[in-house]
């Protein structure tokens, strides 16, 4: 039997760059997941007696949540769930399972890179049925229906055992617990040359793969070590905890920390590379480079071409606007399309669905492909072996050569986390207020607030971000994060193109050491922050 449990509205649930991302003391509020739930539900229409797909990074909330979700499905028409065993499935496996079964959509109980735990961050988004993030029309319909939701509906059944794969029904709707591993792993081996992977291993390449004690870990043992025959241990913190091991399962040079060092020093495997919390981050270091991933971007899809997948060519690439141009140079060279979209995958499914992008990017350690709508960790680095494989030249090596036909966009991105929302909100008011008298000064030849038009459905997004622009590649760019939970996380983005391979070795803090001091005294990020230094920097 279903209930129609009386509920009133929260204040907030608006979702952010990627879902609604709240700390676990918020979800655990009575009622507080069920609203959102039933929101997303509410804004949707057509889906009596279809597929929805459940699954998470398996964070501390992620079991109870999954079992909330199953029961509001089975209320509210759905006709079959597939969720993955454990209640687990990597943000990029969920993007795959819902286009292979042909679902209508799915529900993704993920804080990503945010840390775990009691005291941790929980999160939930909504995928459509390309597999990718619902669009802002349908994050804009959820939250409104978050403000005026009066009641939810929900089975009153025992939980389903989700350790178990096989089918089971809740009030007629059947529930099919299956392998997360086993359809991405098929659809890996079908994009890349194994062979030439496995060969490479076995002529003694070495690699590391941290995988934060978070969701890629039984993914990339069954691939890495099982299937393409790395050598045991290749993979490490591979086990994935509810608090992911009290760690940040953020793939950065600050929480990745350990892979970096030993990526610098004597003993370094060939290859070093991280996920995040979800498995739809990476992070790429060679022996002696940490590989900014902007710069990733633009080298896998300069060399996409090396895997069988991607044999054919690319039709074009597509970047956040706050990612390095580095790839828009490939695309120039290649001579196919180049898009510029807001933050946030949301923003490329269109491109993608269109075949107007074969590969897109962040700066923040997403890359993926046309082979889901996500972002996917596991898939940039399989890319990266098989080129690897292919040209049998070190990471270093493929990158300087990357620089030296290319040049080299010195890149970095300096987080202000947690820091006073109205503080960091003065300053993006304090930086729109002198748009008019900004140019002519410093240098700066043109700013703007980016603003996105939607080649394929004609939708504007606005506010994304403030540009500075200095002409020739140089630029500074501001923005608040839409995925913290306390606070406000103020990124500053910081690019200068250098065409001259004589000037390709600096390190980019020195690089870029004179726009970095003028981003401070521009937008006086110590004075409205009370910060000195940025708590992580890329
Ligand atoms: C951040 C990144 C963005 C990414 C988003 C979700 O957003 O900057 O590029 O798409 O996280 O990634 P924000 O609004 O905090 O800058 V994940 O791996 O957290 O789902
Ligand atoms: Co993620």
């Amino acid at each position: 039997m279903s209930k129609v449990v009386p509920t009133t509205a929260f204040e907030g649930q608006k979702p952010g760059t990627s879902g609604l991302r709240k700390k676990v003391t918020v979800f655990q509020q009575p009622n507080y997941a069920e609203n959102f739930i039933q929101s997303i539900f509410d804004s949707l229409e057509g889906f009596a007696g279809q597929t929805l797909v459940i699954g998470g990074d398996g964070r501390f909330y992620n079991s109870q949540v999954i079992q909330t979700a199953i029961r509001i499905a089975a209320a509210n028409g759905f006709g079959r769930v597939l969720v993955g065993r454990g209640g687990l499935l990597s943000t990029p496996a969920a993007s795959n399972v819902i286009r292979q079964y042909k679902a209508f959509g799915g529900i993704i109980l993920s804080a990503s890179h945010n840390p775990g735990g009691p005291d941790g961050d929980f999160g939930i988004k909504y995928n459509i049925s390309n597999g990718g993030p619902a669009p802002e029309k349908i994050t804009n319909a959820i939250f409104e229906h978050s403000k005026k939701i009066t009641q939810y509906r929900i089975a009153e059944a025992a939980d389903i055992d989700l350790n178990t794969l096989g089918k089971s029904t809740v009030e007629g709707m059947a529930v099919e617990v299956i392998d997360p591993v086993a359809d991405y792993a098929k659809l890996m081996q079908r994009l890349f040359d194994f062979d030439a992977i496995r060969a490479l291993f076995q002529s003694g390449f070495r690699m590391r793969f941290d995988a934060m004690h978070a969701i890629t870990g039984p993914y990339a043992h069954e691939i890495l070590e099982g299937i393409l025959g790395a050598p045991a241990g290749t993979v490490v913190n591979g086990t994935p905890l509810p608090d992911f091991g009290g760690h940040h399962p953020d793939p950065n040079l600050v929480h990745a920390k350990e892979l970096y060092d030993l990526m610098m020093s004597p003993q370094a495997p060939d290859l070093g590379a991280a996920s995040d919390g979800d498995g739809d981050r990476n992070l790429i270091i060679g022996r002696n480079i940490f590989v900014n991933p902007s710069d990733s971007l633009a080298l896998l899809a300069a060399n996409a071409h090396l895997a069988p997948g991607y044999a054919k060519g690319l039709v074009g690439i597509a970047r956040s606007m706050p990612t390095s141009a580095a790839a828009d140079r490939v695309a120039q060279r290649l001579g196919i399309g180049c898009y510029e979209t807001p933050t946030g995958w949301k923003f490329f499914g269109n491109l993608l669905d269109a075949d107007k992008a074969t590969i897109c990017g962040e700066e923040s350690a997403g890359t993926g492909s046309n082979h889901v709508r996500e972002k996917d960790g596991l898939w940039a680095v399989l890319l990266w072996l098989n080129i690897l494989a292919v040209r049998r030249e070190s990471v270093e090596t493929i990158v300087k050569a990357h620089w030296a036909s290319y040049g080299r966009n010195y890149y970095s991105r300096h987080d202000y986390e947690e820091v006073d929302a109205d503080g960091a909100n003065l300053l993006m008011k304090g930086l729109r207020d002198r748009f008019a008298t900004l140019p002519g000064s410093h240098g700066i030849v043109a700013v703007d607030d980016f603003a996105y038009d939607d080649p394929i459905d004609g939708s504007r997004t606005e506010g994304q971000g403030i540009r500075l622009m200095f002409g020739e590649g140089t630029r500074i760019v501001f923005r608040l994060s839409g995925t913290g939970t306390s606070g406000a996380t103020l990124r500053v983005y910081i690019e200068r193109y250098e065409a001259d391979p004589a000037k390709h070795d600096l390190d980019p803090q020195v690089a870029l050491a004179d726009l970095i001091a003028l981003a401070d005294s521009i937008a006086g990020i110590k004075q409205h922050t009370g910060r000195v230094t940025p708590d992580v920097i890329t």
